[in-house]
């Protein structure tokens, strides 16, 4: 096919080393970053044909690796209403990346033309971002030439968070339309989000200083600029680990992942009693808060307690607003602990579903909620508003001043929110916000529920493909009986629960576990980590047993 011309010249700068295999995961391709530079030219190709097939809209590509040790990286693709690419097209992303010489690839690349019947001849869109890995700008070159080897239209948006490329992409291609979302550029981001979140802590007593743990990352640069733009002692912040120079900090003993799955306060950090902390990850798509108590005991407040939050916080927006049938749902992940799913089921009598891991997956369910909160207890998540939700603000008639004072709130929190993704720097916005206008500390905050003792570990395996899951990740169909070893584990535990999974974005399995005690979970955790190594190829060394 003519129109892929250039692509075998470009392609060979950029050859795939041999026997080297990719696949489209969780978050889009990630593994090292010195390995990734054939797969991130052709992710350029391919942003350009998924531009084409949707009539020019602009696509995104993202060049990181989020949570992911610095030496990793790894490229997704973000689809026209700034959301995750549309799974179908990810055995294509997966097939094209695997493509074992140049004619393979262009055969690779018209099968993908004829099977979406794509019409070439309309001009690609593609915007693109990266994060502060080292390895960011040669792959950012080779994205590069992947585009003008389809002659995209390509624009770089240089180092910013992923959310914040979401939203650009959002901007972007409802500009002009009802739908318009915002200016895409960084300085309309940092006035939408803001704006919104002025608008409503305006008159409320001024909150103490939050302390931001930016994970060494992309988003230690932006929050600084967030608040300045902000320019108001509603957010004052003092940052940490906001080194973006030094080689080997990002996400080293930081960070949201590090704090989740240690619980425990990040390196550089001293907490003190009565202040408020937040971590971001490295791309600053998540976010999780926490304090120490008067004892110095540490408190995480998850991903599941900003969900709950703020449903809380909509649900008696809605009703303060007099808006009949506007129901708020919360997607959770087998990852929610225990405690929150009861809590929303039976305290605050909301509906709940289980998502597999993986914003995509908890999106999908989130929109099919008028209003759906969907948080993963590891801090990634956001609110959406399905457009009959949004028809009825619009059409509400309030009989009060205070009804009048909630729908301006649910606009304004609706403004305040990045709904094309879970964005750390507008979800930090948000939590401010409730906490602003509720007067709370993060003890009052975290003092809803009780969260059950859980823990997170990692096991490395020969082969991670060979688990495979059922029942929202929960129950294990394969390697064949691992299940049942693990079921006779967790029945020992009073409220136990276990589950295993492969990661979609680091080549590990692993191993979640709560249960009514500490030692309890513990013992458990590691007992079925024990297991997996066991039964399953463990490599390395097997998980430390529990002392
Ligand atoms: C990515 C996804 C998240 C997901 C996480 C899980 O996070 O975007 O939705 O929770 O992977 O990772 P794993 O499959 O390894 O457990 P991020 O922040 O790394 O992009």
């Amino acid at each position: 096919m003519a129109h892929f011309a250039k692509v075998a010249e470009l392609s060979a700068r950029h050859p795939k080393a041999d026997g080297a295999s990719f696949e489209y995961g969780t978050a889009g391709f990630r593994t090292l970053g010195d390995t990734l530079e054939s797969t991130v030219f052709r992710v350029g190709l391919l942003a350009a044909l998924r531009s084409q097939s949707k009539q020019g809209k602009t696509i995104g590509v993202m060049i990181t690796a989020s949570h992911n040790p610095e030496c990793d990286n790894g490229v997704k693709l973000v689809d026209p209403m700034g959301e995750m690419l549309q799974q179908s097209w990810e055995a294509h992303c997966t097939r094209i990346a695997n493509a074992a010489s140049a004619d393979e690839l262009v055969a690779a690349l018209a099968a993908v033309v004829e099977a979406e019947g794509i019409d070439v001849s309309v001009q690609a869109r593609v915007v693109y971002a990266r994060d502060t890995r080292p390895s960011g700008p040669l792959l950012q070159a080779a994205l590069e030439d992947g585009l003008a080897a389809l002659g995209a239209e390509a624009t770089s948006y240089g180092v910013v968070t992923t959310p914040q490329l979401h939203y650009f992409v959002r901007c972007l291609n409802t500009a002009g339309t009802p739908a318009a979302y915002g200016e895409p550029t960084e300085a309309g981001y940092r006035a939408k989000y803001t704006g919104a979140f002025l608008r409503l802590v305006d008159g409320r007593p001024l909150p103490a200083p939050l302390h931001i743990d930016a994970a060494n990352g992309v988003g230690g640069p932006e929050v600084r600029k967030l608040a300045a733009a902000a320019a108001s002692p509603y957010l004052r912040i003092e940052l940490h680990n906001d080194d973006t120079q030094t080689p080997g900090r990002l996400n080293k003993d930081c960070g949201a992942d590090y704090v989740k799955s240690n619980q425990r306060a990040p390196a550089g950090l001293d907490l003190e009693p009565g202040a408020r902390y937040c971590s971001f990850d490295g791309d600053a798509d998540r976010i999780v808060y926490y304090y120490v108590d008067e004892h110095r005991s540490f408190h995480l407040l998850d991903g599941d307690k900003i969900s709950t939050l703020v449903a809380t916080y909509l649900r008696d927006l809605v009703a303060a607003a007099g808006i009949e049938d506007l129901q708020v749902g919360v997607v959770q992940t087998a990852y929610a602990n225990g405690s929150s799913t009861s809590y929303i089921k039976d305290t605050l009598r909301l509906p709940t579903v289980f998502a597999k891991t993986g914003v995509k997956h908890l999106h999908h369910e989130a929109e099919k909620m008028p209003i759906g909160v969907y948080f993963e207890a590891n801090g990634h998540g956001t609110v959406l508003f399905n457009s009959a939700a949004v028809d009825k603000l619009r059409h509400a008639a309030p009989q009060s001043p205070a009804q009048e004072d909630a729908i301006r709130r649910l606009w304004a929190l609706r403004d305040l929110i990045n709904e094309s993704v879970g964005d750390a720097m507008s979800d930090m916005l948000l939590v401010e916000a409730i906490l602003i206008c509720k007067g709370w500390t993060p003890a009052q905050w975290d003092a809803a529920y009780t969260d059950l003792p859980s823990r997170l570990l990692k096991v490395v395996v020969h082969d991670r493909t060979q688990f495979k899951t059922t029942n929202a990740e929960q129950t294990l169909t394969a390697p064949p009986r691992l299940q049942d070893a693990i079921d006779t584990l967790v029945a020992k535990f009073p409220r136990g629960r276990a589950f295993v999974r492969p990661s979609g974005t680091e080549d590990a399995v692993r191993v979640y576990a709560e249960a009514a005690t500490r030692a309890d979970c513990d013992q458990l955790a590691y007992s079925v980590a024990g297991t997996v190594f066991d039964k399953a190829g463990g490599r390395g060394d097997r998980p430390a047993e529990f002392i």
